[in-house]
């Protein structure tokens, strides 16, 4: 097989590059291990910066999301006692949209045939080759058969496991890693939201945060030490702990139900460098990962894709290599910023395990600073939004 560029991964990162590059007639084929199914059932991410829609957008794919997505201008931040209203809107003239990845990824491998988008569903012992130079491969077995996938480039969209960071050569890169001391137990349930905006909550038992998919359908999460089992998590100790946590005028809204869905993901930050080597580039959770708090990952990946897309319509139909060669130091300077946002509002927002009287209250003293200063809700307004691309 054949094609000018060989995408690993159908997560959003995967989907939304090949979709860009159709849109541009751009030959692409991406080759995924899992089936479609086990994809859809991944619960992650629910809320999109302006960059995730614009481009949902621009392909067209976004009548969904726009009938179904719930529009937010602000969210809030939670001290144990008040409530901190962070109005993004008025501060930026700009909103996100609660609209989950599992939608936006089912959008886009909905419409995949009939864009002419080829998706190799369980594709095993995927292997890049050669990305040094300019005649890169793919290798797979499908249904038992060995396939090679020739390219022009091949881009890494295989997320945090995946096999593409690992194909270049260790002397050539910097990894930058943070490990948090906790994970975020999360609980999705069809009942209404206890708020019509998200609420981060520092509590002295820990973080808690309210968020949602509809109107009818919530999304919560407790940060829980990494040796907490989810077995040892009934509903109802989920749903005892939010209470507390979230606070009471929180509290007094929360409304209970089975849950449809149940983890612990661990927290981390992670920057890997370059973001491209060759004729690899790398986009979305394959080279970075950002703790959850402030939704930046799937965000993330989509400016990746987007900075990946111009550089290589401009290599394919403008015969520019510029924008490939400087693919990487592009996409970084949004990365670190938005890492940057993660880390500090993880900080704020989490009680460390070796966290003492000094730290904490420093939080309460940048909780209080943020209460009262416009400056201060005006950074988090901007970051929260999405950087400019
Ligand atoms: P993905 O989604 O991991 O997709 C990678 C794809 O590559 C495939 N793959 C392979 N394919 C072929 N061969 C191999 N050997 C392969 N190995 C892997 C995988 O099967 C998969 O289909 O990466 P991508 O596309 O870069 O997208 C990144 C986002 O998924 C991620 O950043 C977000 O989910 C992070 N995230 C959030 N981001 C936000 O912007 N807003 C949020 O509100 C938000 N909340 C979250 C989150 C992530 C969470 N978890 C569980 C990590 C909440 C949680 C709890
Ligand atoms: C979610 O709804 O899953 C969600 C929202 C905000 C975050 C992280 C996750 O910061």
């Amino acid at each position: 097989m054949k094609t000018q560029v060989a995408i690993v991964g159908a997560g959003p990162a995967g989907l939304l590059l090949g979709h860009l590059l159709k849109a541009e007639g751009i030959d692409c084929v991406v080759v995924e291990r899992q089936q479609p199914d086990y994809i859809l059932g991944r619960i992650r991410a629910g809320v999109l910066e302006q960059i995730t829609v614009g481009l949902m957008s621009r392909l067209g794919l976004d009548a969904r999301l726009k009938a179904e997505g719930l529009v937010e201008e602000g969210f809030n931040l939670a001290d144990g006692e008040r409530l901190i209203r962070i109005d993004v809107a008025n501060l930026t003239g700009k909103t996100v949209v609660v609209y989950g990845q599992t939608e936006i990824t089912k959008d886009l491998m909905d419409a995949a045939p009939s864009r002419g988008l080829q998706i190799i569903y369980g594709a095993d012992d995927v292997a890049l080759h050669d990305i040094e130079s300019d005649t890169p491969s793919v290798s797979f077995t499908h249904d038992g058969t060995a396939h090679r996938l020739d390219a022009r480039f091949i881009v890494g969209c295989d997320g945090f496991h995946g096999p593409s960071r690992k194909a270049i050569p260790q002397s050539a890169v910097r990894e930058y890693e943070r490990v948090y001391p906790f994970g975020w137990l999360g609980i999705l349930a069809d009942v209404p939201p206890c708020n019509h905006e998200l609420i981060y909550a520092n509590h002295e038992r820990g973080f808690a945060l309210a968020s949602m998919r509809s109107h009818t359908r919530s999304r919560y999460y407790v940060d829980v030490p990494l040796t907490e089992k989810i077995e040892d998590w009934s509903d109802d100790r989920i749903w005892d702990e939010l209470a507390v946590r979230l606070g009471p005028e929180a509290a007094a809204n929360i409304t209970r139900g089975p849950s449809i869905e149940k983890s612990i993901a661990p927290l981390r930050s992670y920057v890997f460098e370059p973001m491209r080597h060759g004729s690899l580039l790398l986009c979305g959770d394959s080279a970075h990962i950002v703790p959850p708090t402030g939704a930046k990952g799937l965000n993330l990946a989509a400016s990746d894709v987007h900075y990946a897309a111009e550089a290589l319509t401009a290599y394919f139909k403008h015969a520019s290599n510029d924008a490939v060669e400087g693919y990487s130091t592009k996409a970084l300077a949004r990365v670190w910023k938005s890492e940057r946002f993660s880390w500090s509002l993880t900080k704020l927002m989490h009680r460390f395990p070796d966290d003492g009287p000094f730290e904490r209250a420093m939080q309460v003293a940048e909780l209080d600073y943020i209460a009262t200063s416009t400056a201060a809700q005006t950074s988090i307004a901007e970051n929260y939004v999405g950087l400019p691309v």
